[in-house]
């Protein structure tokens, strides 16, 4: 836990404390109660002139344990605050030496020394609000009397990392050096000796800067931007603002009181839950198989979600062969993918120097012989079955043996290809989202031929292009677009039972949604899914309901906002959505054709017919076998869909709710609305059984 050796140099003897804690250093009770002894015993050695504290690995500590959160651990004596306190009232200089990252509760321990020195490289956050809580052990108090409330305020409400040079340039840190960090940190404490009074360093007075007023407003309105709907960046806030009026003690007493509100609130256990559950996802415990490194991809197709591909591999250095048919098909996609970049350079968000080598990593082709040799190739043709079995026929002819052959679908039946193929166990999916190069979610899709090697490399390639992998099954949609079936459905019954498409997407947004089901059609095409659903018409059981009114809207060539028109208008050059009269009547005439009289219905409605037709189809997953995990579903949902991460994922939301109250209310909407709300047998078997998703 806290291995100790002690320096000594001409001028005293240091000790140095090292936190042990792998992987990640992070600080449950075990270690503070190590900690607190190791100090203990610093303090009272008449041999050891100064103390140093550092981490080990690549870490100097992640902060806080996650996993004691709202347990008893949480409250065992001592508790950081108490590490902290000890820290900047001890006799002897105390220097926090960062050998590596230093997040949350790790550099709030950092900010009890007396001095802090950074090995050079590193990097430091209060990551806090992003796990619905805040910096709980001081950092919002001795942060701003430090370096200041505006970068206290910048630094906090983002949850961003900073390095070691606006560290220093923020006075966060005293020294950063290239090397000898242990040495020059026991040089650092013994310079303080001989002038040291065994004071805390920081004021315990109020802040005594001058800040604008609207400092904090500004602070609010981008805390409510970026993290929409979520209260922690806010409750963060206000005690950074606490601070210019109350001194230090009443302070902490402060940030104590809304730390705990938060933490033992829904938000943060639904945010902690997908924290846990994104790595959750990355496990493939059934998989060891050893798998082959890909150096080398080859993307056929230069559109929208090619080009992003392209882009997502290129940017960890993954060199691409971009294939098309057509040569002009070929130069849009290479312009579009010029242009991104160039966007993110305008944004000072990459170099042109990072640039210019990830453009040279994008090699674009018109020869089918040119993927020859590539380790693994990406298909994103059209979607269209006939279109893509000719092409991997053609791959599979091309390509090396050892190949893997993968399809971006976004639905088609990943194991129809294989069997065109002579490699069927090297054929597997990857379901981008679009747009590829900015959404962190990849469904790999196994087929029932795809070998494990194949997956766990594809698991390997997925997290070194920082992507979130989720293992999912074979069915129409896989788990995402599969799940977005009945909500949208909902959603368009619900327009002709009585709502405005602009009351059905507010709804949902003021639920947490990052956009509204009719709005993200519009974004995303209307025809896409109108072709899916002409493509099911004949199979489709002529007794079900079924809602005309985006088939209408399509017959219309409105197709959202590529075409300036879908279930809203939209001006030129704008996403913004403007209702429209001529979708209104649309709705007014299914409604008559399909003798529904319309009524006033509310947001909660709204969001019940839709949200849990998410939960009910989600249960239908995970009795099939088509996600291997509740939590899963969870992450697809908030990482691919816009779901608000703090209510946790579909799953979760049920499970908050409670499966005996969410069962109850689709009975209701089984007996409203017939057999397409027939409740899912394990949605059932929980809800008798008191149980929740999470067990599983
Ligand atoms: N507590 C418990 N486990 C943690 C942890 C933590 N703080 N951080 C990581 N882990 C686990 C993680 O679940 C995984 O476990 C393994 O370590 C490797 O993590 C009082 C209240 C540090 C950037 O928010 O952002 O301090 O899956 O896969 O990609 O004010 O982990 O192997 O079983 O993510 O190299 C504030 C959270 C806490 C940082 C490393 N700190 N961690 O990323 O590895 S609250 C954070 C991260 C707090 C104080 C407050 C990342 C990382 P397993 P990994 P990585």
């Amino acid at each position: 836990m806290i291995e100790q050796h002690s320096i000594v140099f001409p001028q005293g003897t240091v000790v140095v404390l090292q936190l042990q804690n792998p992987p990640v250093n992070s600080i449950g009770s075990a270690v503070r109660i190590a900690l607190t002894e190791a100090l203990d015993r610093a303090i009272n050695n008449p041999d050891i002139q100064a103390i140093i504290l550092t981490g080990s690995g690549k870490f100097f500590s992640a902060g806080a344990d996650i996993r004691e959160f709202n347990t008893p651990f949480a409250k065992q004596k001592p508790v950081l605050a108490d590490i902290i306190s000890q820290l900047e009232n001890s006799p002897k200089p105390t220097v926090a030496a960062l050998n590596g990252s230093a997040l949350g509760g790790g550099l709030e321990l950092t900010l009890g020394c007396h001095f802090r020195i950074a090995l050079s490289g590193i990097s430091m956050g209060l990551p806090e609000v992003k796990l619905g809580v805040l910096p709980g052990a001081g950092g919002t108090q001795r942060l701003p009397r430090l370096v200041g409330v505006e970068p206290a305020l910048e630094m906090i409400a983002s949850g961003e990392m900073i390095d070691t040079e606006q560290a220093l340039k923020w006075g966060l840190v005293d020294k950063v050096v290239e090397a000898d960090l242990l040495t020059e940190a026991g040089l650092l404490g013994l310079e303080a000796v001989a002038n040291f009074q065994g004071a805390p360093a920081l004021s315990r007075g109020a802040v005594s800067e001058v800040v604008a007023p609207d400092v904090f407003e500004a602070a609010r309105k981008q805390a409510s931007k970026r993290f929409r709907g979520c209260i922690a960046p806010l409750e963060a806030i206000a005690c950074i603002e606490k601070s210019l009026v109350c001194d230090l003690d009443e302070g902490l007493e402060f940030e104590r009181e809304r730390f705990r509100l938060l933490v033992d609130g829904d938000q943060s256990k639904a945010q902690r839950h997908i924290f846990f559950a994104e790595r959750a996802a990355t496990k493939l415990p059934k998989i060891t198989a050893s798998s082959p490194e890909i150096e080398s991809v080859g993307v056929v197709g230069a559109g929208t979600m090619g080009g992003g591909i392209a882009m997502s591999l290129a940017n960890y250095g993954i060199p691409v062969i971009m294939l098309e048919r057509d040569k002009a098909a070929l130069d849009r996609g290479m312009q579009t993918i010029r242009s991104n970049y160039a966007a993110s350079v305008k944004r000072r968000k990459l170099t042109d120097v990072d640039m210019d080598r990830r453009l040279a990593l994008i090699q674009p082709s018109l020869r089918d012989a040119d993927l020859a040799n590539v380790d693994l190739v990406i298909e994103a043709a059209f979607e269209d079955m006939d279109v893509k079995k000719e092409i991997f026929a053609r791959l599979d002819s091309i390509c090396k043996p050892q190949a893997i052959l993968a399809s971006n679908t976004s639905r088609l039946d990943i194991n129809e290809l294989a069997e065109t193929t002579s490699r069927p166990s090297q054929v597997i999916g990857t379901h981008f989202f679009s747009p590829a190069n900015v959404m962190r979610l990849l469904e790999v899709v196994h087929g029932r031929h795809t070998a494990d090697s194949v997956v766990a490399a594809l698991f390997k390639l997925a997290k070194r292009i920082e992507k979130i992998p989720v293992l999912v099954g074979i069915c129409d949609g896989f788990v995402g677009n599969r799940m977005v079936s009945p909500y949208t459905r909902e959603a368009h019954f619900l327009l002709e039972e009585g709502a405005s498409p602009a009351q059905v997407d507010g709804a949902l947004r003021q639920f947490g949604m990052a956009m509204g089901p009719l709005q993200m059609g519009d974004m995303a095409g209307l025809d896409i899914s109108w072709a899916a659903r002409k493509r099911l018409a004949p199979t489709r059981p002529a007794h079900i309901r079924y809602s005309h009114v985006a088939d209408r809207i399509c017959e219309m060539d409105r197709f959202g906002q590529k075409t300036l028109a879908g279930f809203y208008r939209y001006e030129a050059g704008s996403r913004n959505p403007i209702s429209d009269p001529a979708v209104d009547e649309i709705i007014e005439s299914c409604a008559r054709e399909s003798g529904i009289e319309r009524r006033v219905l509310t947001d909660i409605e709204i969001v019940q017919r839709t949200i849990y037709a998410l939960v009910n189809e989600g249960a239908r997953i995970l009795q099939e076998g088509i996600a291997q995990r509740s939590s899963d579903i969870d992450v697809i949902y908030v990482s691919g869909y816009g779901f608000p991460v703090f209510r946790g994922g579909p799953m979760f939301y049920a499970d908050t709710v409670g499966l005996a109250e969410v069962l109850a209310t689709i009975e209701q909407f089984h007996k409203v609305h017939g057999e397409l709300w027939t409740p899912a047998p394990l949605l059932q078997e929980l809800a008798q059984n008191g149980g929740k998703f999470s067990d599983l």
